[in-house]
């Protein structure tokens, strides 16, 4: 487009009732689109195909992650100034690609998300439990990460070329979304949020996989939470056993003038309890001044902030 090259990457797994429109529709907008056929059994490719897109297949369905490292390596080497993602599934508007690709080709962002929590953006007809699954996920995010993004879960972003040269991810699946988030953030990459809306009106609308997506991006937004903050993380509820525990011990030990069982039982329990707390705190404090050790070393011997 213009002086830019630009390219739309469209991940797909079994999408062929909307790919068709999509690929036709995106076309308005990018040079190029490309379809990671993520091991679909349908004719989803074929269709995209015929509408103009550039066909990458995956021989088994690797997940929504494997197929976003595909076109993040296709990116690179076709040397892209900008790269747009967007579902198949036709939840995203094409229409607002050049609001998100604006903050990119201007430089002042490397990393864009169309967001359905920010002024101006909305979601038609979203069930309340993924409102709800994608808040509790966000607001996990956030506590390790200290970004502020109102959407992390959107599928529809967009990325400058320092971003497509820098980021690297891992995982196979739907974390990817907070992982890659991470990963821009530790690189000092500029994030952006600009509103738009995305449907649920479609035709695979909302399925109850999303459960089990949204299950693993909570679990794996936990764990990146106990390893920044395990002081947070273990040592919050750690104190928390351990004060219950103790006032545990305070009842039983009152008890004592009625009988001996009175000790045993709540005095056993008040006991392993406020062991567990202890430990806890104890784990958090050790990781939290490991992990800060490890952060001053690497700045003092290699300078890495
Ligand atoms: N579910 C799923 N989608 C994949 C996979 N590989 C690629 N995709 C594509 O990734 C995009 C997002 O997947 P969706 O299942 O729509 O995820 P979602 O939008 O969070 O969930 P829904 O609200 O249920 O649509 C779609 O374009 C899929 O076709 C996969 O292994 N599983
Ligand atoms: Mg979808």
């Amino acid at each position: 487009m213009g002086q830019f090259k630009i390219v739309a990457g469209l991940p797909m797994y079994n999408e062929e009732e909307t790919i068709g429109t999509v690929v036709t529709r995106v076309l308005d907008y990018v040079d190029e689109v490309i379809c990671v056929d993520d091991g679909s059994s349908d004719s989803g490719a074929r269709i995209a195909e015929s509408c103009g897109a550039t066909i990458h297949r995956h021989r088994v369905n690797r997940g929504y992650g494997g197929a976003l490292k595909s076109l993040f390596a296709k990116a690179r080497e076709m040397d892209v100034d900008a790269l747009v993602v967007l579902d198949s599934d036709g939840q995203h508007e094409p229409a607002d690609i050049p609001k998100l690709l604006e903050p990119i080709l201007s430089g002042e962002a490397d990393f864009v998300i169309g967001s359905r929590f920010i002024e101006g953006g909305g979601s038609e007809d979203m069930p309340a439990y993924r409102r709800l699954g994608i808040k509790v996920i966000t607001a996990t995010s956030n506590l390790s990460s200290d970004l502020g993004i109102q959407d992390t879960q959107s599928g529809f972003r967009a990325f400058s070329k320092l971003a497509i040269e820098r980021l690297r991810f891992d995982a196979e699946g739907m974390e990817l979304s907070l992982e890659m988030l991470e990963d821009a953030h530790e690189k000092n990459l500029k994030i952006e949020e600009v509103p738009t809306v995305i449907r649920y009106d479609v035709p695979k609308g909302s399925n109850f996989t999303a459960i089990s997506h949204g299950f693993t991006v909570l679990v794996w937004a936990l764990l990146s939470l106990s390893q920044k903050k395990p002081l947070l993380v273990l040592g919050l509820p750690g104190f928390g056993l351990f004060a219950a525990g103790a006032a545990m011990a305070f009842n039983a030990i009152d008890g004592i003038s009625n009988s001996v069982d009175a000790l045993v039982g709540p005095g056993l329990t008040a006991i392993w309890i406020g062991v567990l707390g202890l430990a806890m705190m104890a784990t958090g404090l050790v990781l939290q001044s490991a992990r800060n050790f490890i952060r001053h070393l690497l700045i003092r011997e290699f300078g890495l902030a």
